[in-house]
């Protein structure tokens, strides 16, 4: 159900509002499932701040239980490492705009800019290394992270 490119589906950069049923999604600014990203769960997005921006879509099938993720102050997994399991404001354990590389062992995680979910989001799925941000335009800049959790309400009653 992925969609890796838009343009074939004359969607390309014109998307300007959506309704997720049921499992979250991932839309990015490049073809390829690459740019920019934003995760858009269960719900309707009447206006997008980033409207006719996004050229794919991925839907979040992955396993969301037992989530951890391994943050690193350095590139290639070097200098300070914090591990967590759930939601959390990296102002709280002074690791706000430090982190340059992470490993995700479980679940899929939202990192963002800013706290409350605001700014540029970065995604990242179970069992990816992600070894520099640099490239990503996200060096130094996490302050929040937090996990995408399962829908209780929906698994009961979908
Ligand atoms: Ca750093």
């Amino acid at each position: 159900n992925n969609v890796n490119n838009l343009e074939k589906k004359g969607f390309n950069n014109t998307i300007s509002s959506l309704k997720v049923i049921g499992a979250p999604w991932v839309a990015y600014y490049d073809k390829n499932f690459t740019g920019k990203q934003r995760v858009f769960e269960e719900g309707e997005y009447a206006t997008l701040e980033d409207k006719g921006r996004f050229s794919s879509l991925k839907m979040i099938t992955d396993d969301l239980d037992d989530p951890e993720i391994q943050l690193f102050e350095h590139v290639d997994f070097q200098g300070r490492s914090v591990t967590l399991h759930r939601e959390t404001n990296l102002h709280n354990i002074d690791f706000s705009d430090t982190a340059s590389s992470h490993k995700v062992k479980g679940g899929v995680w939202v990192l963002y800019e800013h706290v409350n979910h605001q700014g540029d989001q970065l995604v990242s799925f179970p069992g990816d290394e992600v070894p520099s941000y640099v490239p990503l335009y996200f060096n130094d800049v996490a302050s929040h992270v937090r996990p995408l959790l399962n829908n209780f309400f929906g698994e009961l009653f979908n």
